[in-house]
């Protein structure tokens, strides 16, 4: 038994794995730590999966709502999309088994922007939570949990469940006491109060999970590490990305939009992102912060080598490589990353009010400067909004980031129409691809597809994206505001569907 738990009345319910999951039922919410393949519980939902199985072979009915903080690992969603257990998903997932069944019609997935899915739960949209299952690195006494790798929904689910199951993991670092800032200070509306928050890295909480042992029906102790997946080294279409954005940023500090240590950075998930971060790296940046959601491996080397001061997350989202140097060092990291709530990460009204830069992937982008972040060809769901639109529609600045051709330059991503919009013309500031940048600040849809068409698509698509452009713009002279073909405005994804080519 570790010395991970220090409450003697907790210690008392320590457990297997299998006979916590024996607590969960058929039809049950379930709420689940993890974020970005952090945090995540990695014993209860395997022993889940047998439970699930073994009762599928007995011609019983066992499947489960599974809430989370946003993507887990193969240990989580994985196994329980493989079970056939879940019903329902919300609000994010990257794990492929389970984007299979959300596409093949057999789990209904709510995809949600990562702000709105604690206060979504709190103002009774989700119905009632039965189970949380939560990650922790250490139990206290009195009910004080010390988080381990990720906060997000964490201390929504361990508030309003109505048991809660606790896996303790000796793979977190103890040291990472300290890390977090939970804050307790949200209320309901019409009673919510300013959230007195005025620089990324201040404290307004405090540095536990606050839990009512009661509730506390199993503990199982773990050792696994997260899903710490690799990165690809930045490719060159990447580099170019990373390139066109930090010299955006200069830019702008020389024409006084922004102070030469900018604003604090949002940075979203992928290879591209990560490329993003490097290309600061490699600049003459320094004395950044960060407000954002995941720490990538692209940011520890930003914090190790000077260009970011501190980082405020609620999340690390780490290779094995990452992980490993963030625990050998993490005394060095102590006061310069704090995980806290994703509802705080991502609020509308700390984003707004600290003035973020926000950089974010897309799969689509149309000449008008819609984004499209999540569903391939128009129905097929990739990931999920996650964080993006939280940061988007709030940041002082945002860039949305891509190669501007998809699988072997068989699909473009600027396109005439977007076949899904998550993010609208109205919230996007700035498309960057490897040809270049489009700043589509002040400019109408008219300018704007000029620019991003100029800019940003691939050479091979651009004649045929000017041409549909034009041909708009003569046929149709009463509706020139947005000009569009209505019966081709798709025609591009169609004909990728019947060809396998834009
Ligand atoms: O698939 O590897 O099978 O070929 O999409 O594309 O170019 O590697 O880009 O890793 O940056 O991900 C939008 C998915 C981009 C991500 C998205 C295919 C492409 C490849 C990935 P293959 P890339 P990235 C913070 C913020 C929404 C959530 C978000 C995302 C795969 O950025 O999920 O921003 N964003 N959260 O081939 C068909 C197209 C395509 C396409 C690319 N037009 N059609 N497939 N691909 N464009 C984090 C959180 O919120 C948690």
């Amino acid at each position: 038994m570790s010395d991970r738990i220090t409450c003697p009345v907790l210690r008392a319910r320590i457990t297997s794995a299998q006979a916590a999951a024996a607590l969960i039922n058929d039809g049950d919410n379930v709420g689940i730590s993890g974020f970005t393949g952090a945090g995540y519980p990695k014993a209860v939902p395997a022993a889940l999966h047998d439970a699930m199985v073994d009762a599928h072979g007995r011609g019983e009915q066992f499947r489960i709502g599974l809430w989370s903080g946003a993507s887990t690992a193969p240990d989580a969603d994985g196994v329980l999309a493989e079970a056939h257990g879940v019903s329902t998903r919300l609000p994010y997932n990257s794990d492929p088994t389970m984007r299979s069944l959300i596409n093949l019609g057999e789990v209904d997935y709510v995809d949600a922007h990562l702000s709105h899915s604690a206060q979504h739960m709190w103002f009774g949209f989700y119905g009632n939570l039965d189970v949380a299952v939560v990650e922790v690195t250490a139990v206290l006494p009195g009910g004080l949990l010390v988080p381990s790798s990720s906060v997000g929904n964490n201390k929504t689910w361990l508030d309003q469940a109505d048991r809660i199951i606790l896996e303790v993991n000796s793979w977190q670092p103890r040291g990472l006491e300290g890390f977090h800032d939970i804050y307790y200070g949200t209320a309901l509306p019409p009673h919510r109060r300013p959230i007195e928050l005025t620089d990324p890295m201040q404290r307004i909480g405090e540095p536990y999970l606050r839990i009512d042992p009661e509730k506390v029906v199993a503990i199982v102790e773990t050792d696994r590490p997260d899903r710490n997946a690799p990165f690809s080294p930045p490719d060159e279409n990447s580099a170019a990305i990373a390139e066109h954005v930090v010299d955006f940023l200069r830019h702008e500090v020389a024409a006084g939009r922004m102070p030469p240590e900018l604003l604090p950075l949002q940075s979203g998930v992928g290879n591209v992102a990560n490329a993003v971060l490097a290309g600061l790296g490699d600049s003459e940046f320094t004395d950044l912060v960060a407000f954002t959601e995941v720490i990538q491996d692209g940011m520890l080397d930003l914090l190790d080598n000077g260009t970011l001061r501190a980082a405020s997350s609620t999340s690390f989202g780490l290779s094995d490589v990452g992980a490993r140097r963030f625990i050998d060092n993490i005394d060095t990291y102590k006061g310069r990353i704090l995980l806290r709530s994703e509802e705080i990460s991502n609020h509308p009204e700390l984003v707004r009010r600290l003035g973020i830069i926000a950089m974010n992937g897309l799969l689509e982008a149309d000449i008008y400067g819609n984004v499209n972040s999540t569903h391939v060809m128009g129905s097929a769901i990739m990931n999920g909004i996650g964080g993006s639109g939280d940061f988007a529609r709030n940041a002082f600045l945002n860039f949305f980031l891509t190669p501007s051709t998809a699988k072997d330059g068989a699909i473009s991503a600027i396109v005439p129409m977007v076949s899904h919009v998550d993010h609208t013309e109205h919230d996007v500031h700035v498309i960057v691809t490897e040809h270049g940048i489009a700043d589509l600040r002040g400019l109408s849809p008219r300018a704007r597809a000029e620019r991003i068409i100029e800019r940003c698509a691939h050479p091979t698509f651009r004649p045929a994206l000017l041409d549909y452009t034009q041909r708009a713009w003569t046929e149709r002279p009463r509706a020139r505001h947005t000009p569009h073909l209505m019966g081709e405005a798709l025609s591009w994804h169609q004909r990728y569907l019947e060809t396998g080519s834009m």
